[in-house]
C-alpha cells in the first residue's frame, strides 16, 4: 500500500491469504536498535493492522541479512540517546521515544501479536517481545536486559511482565546481572512459546498463524483482554479494554439497538421485548 512505501526503519506487509500482517524492524546494521522514527513507524503499522479487516494476526519481527549479526532488536539506539531524558533523532522537537506508548498500544491491540525472534532480543527490544502475546524464536536467539549495565531500566512492564512470565527470582537475575538466556533456557523458563531451528522458523510461523486463524477472533480478543486485566491487577485499565469489547458485542443485539431506536423515535424503550436474560 501507499502507507507501507513511506516506511524507512521498518517494512510492512500484509498476506491476505494468511490473514496476517508483518511488521519488521529493518535496521540490520545496528541490530535493529530503535530510534523515535522506528517506534513511530511501528505505531502507524500497528494501527493500520488493527483497522484492516483482512488482518487477524499481527507478526512483529525483523529483517536479517547474512552480512550482520542476527537480531530481533537491540533496544534503544544509544547513538541518539541525549542528556535531556530521552532519545532524539531530529524527527521530533522534543526527545520522545514513545516506546512505553507503543507497549500500551500493543497491550490494547484487540488482535493477537506474535513475535518472531531470530537473534538478539535485548534491552527495550526484549521488552517488546515480552509485550507480544506469543513469541517463537530460532534456536540461535539470545534474550535479556542490558539497562543496569549501560544506565537504564524499565520499571514498568519491562519488570512486571517479566515476573509474570518467568517469576521473581529469574527476573531479578536477568535484571541485576544482565545475564542473557539462550532459546532453550527461554523456552524452559516460559519466556517464549517455542524454539525452532532457523530453517524451520518461517514455516512454523505460518503454521502458528493458521492455527490461530482457525479459531474465533472474538473469543481470542476477549480472552486477551481478560488475561491483560488479570495481569494488570484487575485494575481499571484492563477492565476498560474488556468492557469495550463487551459493548461492541452488546451493540450487535436487538436489546441494545432498542435503546437507540427508542431515542431516535422519541418513545420509551421496551427492553423486555428483546432481553434474553
Ligand atoms: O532501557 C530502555 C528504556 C527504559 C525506559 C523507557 C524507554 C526505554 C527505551 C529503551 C531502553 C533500552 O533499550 S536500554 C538498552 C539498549 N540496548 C543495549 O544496551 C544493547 C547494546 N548492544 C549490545 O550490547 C550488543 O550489540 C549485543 C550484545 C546485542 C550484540 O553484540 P555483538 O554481536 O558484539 O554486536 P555489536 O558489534 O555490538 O553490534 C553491531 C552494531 O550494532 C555495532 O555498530 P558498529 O560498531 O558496527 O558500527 C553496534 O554499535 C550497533 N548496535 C547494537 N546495539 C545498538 C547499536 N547501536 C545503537 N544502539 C544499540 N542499542
Amino acid at each position: 500500500s501507499k502507507e507501507s512505501q513511506s516506511f524507512v526503519d521498518i517494512t510492512y506487509d500484509i498476506s491476505i491469504q494468511d490473514r496476517c500482517s508483518r511488521i519488521a524492524f529493518n535496521r540490520p546494521n545496528v541490530l535493529h536498535a530503535f530510534r523515535p522514527q522506528t517506534i513511530r513507524e511501528i505505531q502507524q503499522a500497528l494501527q493500520l493492522s488493527i483497522d484492516n479487516t483482512d488482518v487477524s494476526v499481527i507478526i512483529l519481527t525483523s529483517n536479517n541479512i547474512p552480512k550482520y549479526t542476527p537480531a530481533f532488536c537491540a533496544g534503544g539506539d544509544q547513538t541518539v540517546r541525549n542528556n535531556n531524558g530521552g532519545y532524539q533523532d531530529g524527527t521530533e522537537v522534543y526527545p520522545k521515544l514513545r516506546v512505553l506508548e507503543l507497549q500500551v498500544e500493543m497491550r490494547r491491540c484487540p488482535k493477537p501479536i506474535m513475535c518472531v525472534v531470530d537473534g538478539y532480543a535485548i534491552g527495550g527490544g526484549h521488552i517488546l517481545h515480552m509485550m507480544c502475546d506469543l513469541t517463537i524464536a530460532s534456536n540461535r536467539s539470545i534474550f535479556g536486559q542490558t539497562g543496569p549495565r549501560m544506565g537504564s531500566f524499565d520499571a514498568g512492564y519491562g519488570s512486571t511482565r517479566m515476573t509474570r512470565l518467568i517469576g521473581q527470582k529469574r527476573s531479578r537475575e536477568l535484571w541485576f546481572l544482565c545475564r542473557y538466556m539462550d532459546s532453550k533456557e527461554a523456552y524452559d523458563t516460559g519466556l517464549i512459546n517455542a524454539s525452532y531451528p532457523l530453517p524451520d522458523l518461517d514455516g512454523r510461523t505460518a503454521q502458528w498463524v493458521r492455527r490461530i486463524n482457525m479459531n474465533s477472533s472474538t473469543a481470542i480478543t476477549c480472552v486477551k483482554m481478560a488475561l491483560n486485566a488479570d495481569e494488570d491487577g484487575g485494575g481499571a485499565f484492563g477492565i476498560q479494554q474488556l468492557g469495550g469489547q463487551l459493548t461492541k458485542m452488546f451493540y450487535q443485539t436487538k436489546e441494545s439497538q432498542e435503546g437507540r431506536d427508542a431515542f431516535l423515535q422519541k418513545r420509551p424503550p421496551n427492553f423486555i421485548l428483546h432481553s434474553k436474560l
